[in-house]
């Protein structure tokens, strides 16, 4: 039963919104429940405002009543970051409404868009007008460009483009007390001061609400070659990685390693997609040339390349698509993965990063000490290899109960892996963020002068600690 506070505040929020933006009753699970169905939580209201006026109404009000707001975009997020606890207590602000475009300066290479503008629409936009914005990711048909840079998103370009955050050049963002800090320069350079921008980027919710944003759009590409290559271990994968790097320079934007057991889900769980040549080779690398000049260029580049690591004993078979068609089939597979394992049950997931150098041997002694301390586990291990940032995700054991299996493993799991990774100067979340999954092992993890610093720039945005709280810091 809500509280009078509660009553009261839900009443105003009617009048700044409407009632039809101030959802309370219904089917809330696509808002209440995280993607990986790990969690569900209970709002007091989802609230859908459309203008900037109207979030900073909403904080106010909030505010007034000392009510916490948990921002939410696509919901996509994969660490129970963006959904309201289970205490009915919470509004959750969905910025999905607020999807306009705001401007396009073709000059200065910029777009602004509003925060919940779908990232796939956004590449869409771009293109249409000759622009590449190359922030991609399997959940782009979903999460937002508000979500994406609060949690800095990476995906299978960072390799030539960066992190969202290198993306990004200007911010719109509500605070705590609902006022707003305008940012949307175009600006390259502005050394005039802390850069708030970049605080605000990868802080899943907690310290503003980004309303806007200014971001980055590059030339399109002349070709984009994709070539599918086996290889017979991680450290052949990263010596084809340097290979790729001397031999096409630039022109190398996505370098991607998939292990054979999540080739083998995507297999069974989506045969149409037709895996190539993960039966006989325990690793598969998926490598991207894209060309200034023209497709010809392009190929005959990425041919050579495969010749040369061929010779070298670094792949054993590759294929190089024959059309555009043909490599987005193949970065659909890579993309399938996360969805394979979902389909293949609940399962633990890592976003972690060492230093590239450092990879093979992480994953041969992490792959060692989990066999050893996990009868039956199963490492779907996949992901970003160009940015030293893998998935280093665990299934559970062939017929076991999943529920009971993250019940009684998870935590071990999760420390066996993040120790490996502080062994070999890690970091324990590349990509998907703290959210709540991982805010108790941040402080074993992260520099106790570093966190101290978080946790005093908290408190000095939010001091009544009513934006996203129990996220990233507690
Ligand atoms: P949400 O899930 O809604 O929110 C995520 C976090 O951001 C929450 O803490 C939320 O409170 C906060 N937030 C959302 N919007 C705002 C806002 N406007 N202002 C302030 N805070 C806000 N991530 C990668 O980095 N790389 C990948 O390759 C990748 N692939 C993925 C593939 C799949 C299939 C899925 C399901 C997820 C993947 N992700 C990946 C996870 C990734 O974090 C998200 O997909 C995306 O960046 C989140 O955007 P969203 O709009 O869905 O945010
Ligand atoms: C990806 O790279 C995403 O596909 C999701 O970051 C990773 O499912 C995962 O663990
Ligand atoms: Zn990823």
């Amino acid at each position: 039963m809500p509280s009078n506070t509660s009553l009261d505040l839900l009443s105003t929020l009617r009048g700044l919104l409407g009632e039809v933006h101030v959802l309370t009753e219904g089917d809330l699970s696509a808002y209440e429940q995280d993607w990986r169905k790990r969690t569900r939580g209970k709002a007091l209201a989802v609230v859908r405002p459309s203008t900037i006026q109207q979030v900073t109404e909403v904080v106010k009000a909030c505010a007034q009543a000392g009510v916490s707001i948990v921002p939410q975009g696509g919901n996509t997020g994969l660490v129970v970051g963006g959904i309201p606890d289970a205490t009915g207590t919470q509004v959750l602000l969905s910025l999905r409404r607020m999807s306009g475009v705001r401007s396009l300066d073709a000059d200065n290479l910029t777009i602004t868009v509003e925060a919940g503008c779908v990232l796939q629409h956004l590449q869409q936009m771009a293109e249409q007008a000759g622009f590449l914005f190359p922030l991609s990711l399997g959940a782009e048909g979903s999460c937002t460009i508000g979500g994406n840079l609060a949690t800095n998103a990476g995906g299978t370009q960072v390799l030539r483009y960066g992190n969202v955050r290198d993306l990004c050049l200007g911010l719109e963002v509500v605070t705590a007390q609902g006022e707003v800090m305008h940012g949307l320069s175009g600006l390259r350079k502005d050394n005039t001061g802390y850069d708030l921008r970049h605080l605000m980027i990868g802080s899943e919710g907690t310290l503003g609400i980004i309303t806007a944003a200014t971001i980055k759009l590059y030339p399109l590409p002349a070709a984009q070659l994709t070539a599918w290559a086996a290889v017979p271990s991680v450290a052949h994968a990263v010596k084809l990685l340097g290979l790729a790097q001397q031999h096409l320079g630039a022109g190398l934007t996505g370098f991607e390693m998939m292990g054979q057991f999540a080739l083998r889900l995507v297999d069974k769980h989506y045969p149409q997609l037709r895996v190539p040549l993960w039966q006989d080779t325990p690793y598969c690398v998926l490598l991207e040339n894209s060309d200034c000049e023209s497709e010809a260029h392009a190929r005959e580049r990425l041919e050579k390349l495969l010749e040369i690591a061929l010779e070298a004993g670094c792949v054993s078979d590759a294929v190089v698509a024959e059309s555009l068609g043909q490599a987005r089939k193949l970065w659909h597979i890579r993309e399938s993965i996360t969805l394979a394992q979902a389909e293949e049950g609940l399962n633990i997931k890592h976003d972690i990063s060492v230093p590239i150098s450092a990879i093979p041997h992480f994953v041969e002694s992490t792959d060692a000490l989990l066999a050893r301390e996990v009868a039956g586990v199963r490492l779907v291990n996949f992901g970003h290899l160009g940015d030293g940032n893998l998935h280093y995700n665990v299934q559970a054991p062939e017929g076991c109960d999943t529920s009971a299996f993250l019940r009684d493993y998870e935590a071990r799991v999760n420390r066996l892996v993040y120790e490996s990774v502080k062994q070999f100067g890690g970091s324990i979340s590349a990509e998907h963020g703290v959210g709540s999954m991982k805010v108790h092992s941040l402080p074993h993890y992260k520099d106790p002068v570093a966190l101290a610093m978080m946790r005093c720039i908290k408190h000095a945005l939010d001091p009544q600690g009513l934006l996203n709280p129990g996220r990233v810091v507690d």
